[in-house]
């Protein structure tokens, strides 16, 4: 678990308590629709439970009982017109629960956990994409977030038109962001490249477009590096 800049609800990194606390580690995939994220996220826990690790698979929105309930309401694409700091609120509300009843614990215990998606999607699809101020993502970072933040996170790039083909042939049901059009998607994922060149210390950009075999093994590697430094 990585330190934030801010103050924010827990012990601040350096002192004994966050360090005794905060033993696992923290791993989080991010991208755009039909990037692969979960695809990854499941072959690299299967990895590290194969090496004797205990994981913790988890995602946003949702990842605890109280999360998923908000979930099926955030992703209804019936939802009526509603503005973009209530969209960011649900998702803050979600992650507020996830953290303390889920992901907390589980690095508490010293535990790998390993998220599909987390703050980064705010920043991006209610950022960058949504018109939401920067500003007033920060601050619900700082009161919800605060220190919490992964360790390591994967960008799975890939163009919109490829990832939306593949979300689209999987047969799942359209959520109210899949079926925003591509102007939309391509926001998305300059949002993402920007935000990993700024945090580039815990970013690691992938092809999306590659083969699932050849990321799942890039990842291993950027894992096994970091896991063995700790
Ligand atoms: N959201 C979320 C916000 O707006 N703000 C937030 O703060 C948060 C947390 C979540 C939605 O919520 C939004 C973003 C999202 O729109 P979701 O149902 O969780 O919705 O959907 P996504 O996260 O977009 O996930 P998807 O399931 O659509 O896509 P993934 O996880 O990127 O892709 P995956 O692994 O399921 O793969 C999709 C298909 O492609 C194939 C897979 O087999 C699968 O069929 N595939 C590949 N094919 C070829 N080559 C590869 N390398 C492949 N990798 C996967």
């Amino acid at each position: 678990m990585r330190a934030a800049s801010g103050s924010g609800p827990f012990d601040s990194p350096g002192t004994a308590t966050y360090q005794h606390i905060m033993r696992g580690t923290f791993i989080t995939f991010e991208g755009g629709e039909g990037s692969g994220k979960s695809t990854q996220a499941r072959l690299l826990a299967d990895y590290l439970r194969a090496s004797g690790r205990t994981v913790i698979e988890t995602r946003e929105p949702g990842g605890s009982p109280f999360a998923e309930r908000l979930r099926g309401f955030i992703l209804d694409p019936d939802l009526p017109p509603h503005e973009p700091i209530s969209e960011a609120l649900l998702f803050y509300a979600a992650r507020a629960d996830h953290i303390a009843s889920v992901i907390r614990p589980a690095l508490e215990r010293g535990s790998c956990v390993i998220c599909d998606r987390f703050s980064d999607s705010t920043r991006v699809y209610q950022g960058a994409a949504g018109h939401l101020e920067q500003t007033v993502i920060d601050q619900l970072e700082t009161l919800v977030v605060g220190m919490m933040q992964p360790d390591l996170t994967f960008l799975l790039d890939i163009a919109p038109e490829l990832g939306l083909a593949r979300a689209k042939a999987r047969g799942a049901g359209t959520d109210g962001y899949e079926a925003r059009g591509v102007a939309y998607h391509e926001r998305l994922r300059a949002g993402f490249l920007d935000l990993a060149a700024r945090h580039s210390e815990r970013f690691h950009v992938l092809d999306g477009g590659d083969p699932k075999d050849a990321i799942a093994a890039r990842v291993r590697e950027t894992v096994a590096r970091r896991l063995g430094a700790a």
